[in-house]
């Protein structure tokens, strides 16, 4: 759940809350300039092994939609690539704009795209719970992946038709048997690497990012069903499209991205 010290505002793609962030010198998301990226040969393949029949909800929660899996067994595992540990799904979303020109939260030689998915994994070699691993250096690895516009995605489609039922802040559906490898791109052997952070509250700095080279396509139509949700309940009396749910770019301070690829 969000903090109730931030609010997000549809104006401004920002969280507004006090003093920037709390203490963060490895915040995300980042502007990745792929020039800068360091190639680094030891960084093994991805391996995500997911199973779809884990697949549980699909609910709206005020920043973005949030499709979740059981996660209190091994069985959606990422692995390989700069992680040490395996790492369980527990959720997936979007953070996208209110026009194709802009809504992705990382950007590749300042180049915008107009959404991008998050797949969310945490520590379970180490921790017990989501929770737990929050708080940790090493308790959370995400991958992002920039989706372009162009051709209908026919895996993305089942989950727009689930849309309309989770209009407003707080609905949820039942969800069942989605398979998250189907929203990745055909190579995910490339891919960049950073420490970062969540890009929502708590914003602790404890992800692995791994930003995927490829993108993938989605139709304009498809992104239009996206900017139909909303950000209020069905209670509020003024309702606000759900759109620009991303945060700016942070500082890099120092850090490096490795990439896998040459
Ligand atoms: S993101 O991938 O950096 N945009 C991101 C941002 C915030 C969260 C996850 C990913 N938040 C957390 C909530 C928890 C929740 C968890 C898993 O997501 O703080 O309450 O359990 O859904
Ligand atoms: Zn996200």
């Amino acid at each position: 759940a969000c903090s109730s010290k931030y609010v997000l505002s549809p104006m401004h793609p920002m969280w507004q809350g006090p003093l920037e962030v709390p203490g963060g010198d490895h915040q995300s998301p980042i502007d990745i300039a792929a020039r800068k990226a360091v190639y680094d040969w030891q960084l093994k393949p991805l391996v995500a092994t997911y199973d779809p029949q884990t697949c549980q909800q699909i609910w709206n929660n005020g920043y973005s939609f949030l499709v979740e899996y059981d996660d209190t067994t091994d069985k959606n595992t990422l692995k390989g690539g700069p992680l040490q540990a395996n790492f369980r799904l527990c959720q997936f979303h979007f953070h996208w704009g209110e026009s194709n020109d802009w809504g992705s939260e990382h950007t590749v030689d300042r180049r915008l795209f107009p959404a991008e998915l998050h797949l969310v994994h945490w520590n379970s070699d180490r921790y017990s719970l989501f929770e737990e691993a929050v708080m940790e250096e090493d308790g959370l690895a995400v991958i992002g992946v920039f989706l372009k516009v162009g051709k209908r995605h026919e895996g993305l489609q089942k989950l727009v038709d689930a849309l309309p039922a989770i209009r407003h802040k707080d609905s949820l559906v039942e969800f069942n048997r989605f398979d998250p490898a189907c929203l990745l791109p055909a190579n995910i052997d490339d891919y960049w690497t950073y420490h970062g952070s969540l890009t929502t509250p708590p914003l602790t700095e404890s992800v692995t990012w791994m930003v995927m080279k490829q993108h993938i396509e989605v139709s304009h139509d498809q992104l239009a069903v996206f900017r139909s949700l909303l950000f209020t309940s069905a209670e509020e009396e003024v309702q606000k499209s759900m759109v620009n749910n991303f945060r700016v770019q942070q500082p890099l301070r120092g850090r490096t991205v490795r990439s896998s690829f040459t």
